[in-house]
């Protein structure tokens, strides 16, 4: 599929040698030895993360809702490859890999996933509720759509205070269809305001699919009626990701107002951890992981350019799997919120 633009948005470079495609024929970064290291990494990170949390609620040390994002680690990991320090980063429930993207901690973050005082919300937050103002990551939410209005928001604080931050709001292709996104929509493109709009198109919306629910399934043109542009990107191609990020974020910071990238991405698991996935058959699922896979895809190149040995890459793959095992035996060592905590950092 030919990558799709709704208006004119500042043109790509043309790159000196014949450049790599994505596989819907859309532009990639050309990364270099240590840009594809760095992808490789921190998409393991959050994959190894979320398979242990994975296993964790099975154990019964997480309760309450869990979604994993495995599968769909290129558009964090790309995403975070281009933004700069003081953007910000907003998105819905299954934003384990939002928070590791950003840079927050892999044991705070399992520390709140199994309720502990160590936690980012001290343990009562949850999967859906984490937030650190640090790393300019403002949640974790569970109301389908909220966030892209919140998001809205602190991209008004951006231009409010003239500040040249640009904020991101990530959100599902079933959320593309909440009514306060057009809303949304209409203010930033009014104000121009500095926010790119990340749709996450990963098929499904719990069990229904993008073809039974969706009028409009290019969400890339859904800021056409505001004058939005809109890219539609292969999401499972790190460097695609990137590559669209930094044009996207250069549209932003230059004053042209909001973006809309749509991100073509899949989920390998289930909408939450229980999910009887009737709505899907297991090839499809198997065809996606053995033909797209963000993480198999930079480690391919990294071996087939002699950049990384599997020696190396065996490294790596250690050194991600202590640091989430290190957050695992954190997460069930640490004291569970005091008694007294209940009503402390709460809205009455
Ligand atoms: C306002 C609102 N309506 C319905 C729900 C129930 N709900 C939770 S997740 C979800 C599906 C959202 O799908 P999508 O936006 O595609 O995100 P994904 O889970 O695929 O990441 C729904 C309907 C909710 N949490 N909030
Ligand atoms: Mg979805």
């Amino acid at each position: 599929m030919a990558p799709r633009k709704t208006a004119t948005v500042s043109s790509r470079k043309t790159a000196a040698k014949p450049a790599a495609k994505a596989s819907n024929g859309g532009p990639v970064a050309d990364f270099d030895r240590n840009e594809e290291l760095k992808a490789y990494r921190e998409m393991l990170l959050i994959r190894r993360f979320e398979e242990k949390a994975g296993q964790l609620y099975g154990m019964g040390f997480i309760g309450g809702f869990c979604h994993l994002y495995i599968g769909q680690e290129a558009v964090v990991v790309g995403m975070q490859m281009a933004q700069k320090e003081g953007d910000q980063v907003i998105t819905a429930y299954r934003d384990h890999g939002h928070m590791l993207a950003t840079g927050m901690e892999a044991r705070g973050v399992m520390a709140e996933l199994t309720g502990r005082r160590s936690g980012y919300s001290h343990g009562k937050g949850g999967s859906m509720h984490m937030f650190s103002k640090e790393k300019h990551f403002y949640g974790g939410h569970g109301i389908v759509g909220a966030q892209v209005s919140l998001g809205t928001g602190l991209a008004f604080a951006n231009r409010y205070r003239g500040n040249d931050n640009v904020s991101i709001a990530y959100f599902g292709d079933g959320a593309a269809n909440q009514g306060q996104v057009y809303e949304s929509f209409n203010m930033a493109a009014l104000w121009k305001l500095p926010i790119v709009y990340i749709v996450e198109n990963n098929r499904y919306a719990m069990g229904t699919s993008t073809a039974r629910a969706t009028a409009q399934s290019n969400y890339s043109l859904r800021g056409s009626g505001f004058g939005i542009p809109g890219i539609q990107v292969d999401g499972m191609d790190v460097r695609a990701v990137k590559a669209a990020a930094d044009e996207a974020l250069e549209h932003c910071r230059s004053g042209k107002g909001p973006i809309i990238l749509e991100m073509l991405t899949y989920r390998y698991r289930g909408h939450s951890m229980s999910d009887p996935a009737k709505y899907r058959s297991k090839d499809e699922v198997q065809k996606m992981r053995s033909e797209h896979d963000p993480i198999e895809q930079v480690k391919a190149r990294l071996v087939e350019k002699g950049w990384a040995s599997e020696d190396d890459l065996k490294a790596i793959d250690k050194d991600v799997r202590d640091i989430v095992a290190d957050s695992a035996d954190f997460a069930q060592a640490d004291p569970e919120p005091d008694v007294s905590e209940l009503y402390t950092d709460i809205l009455l």
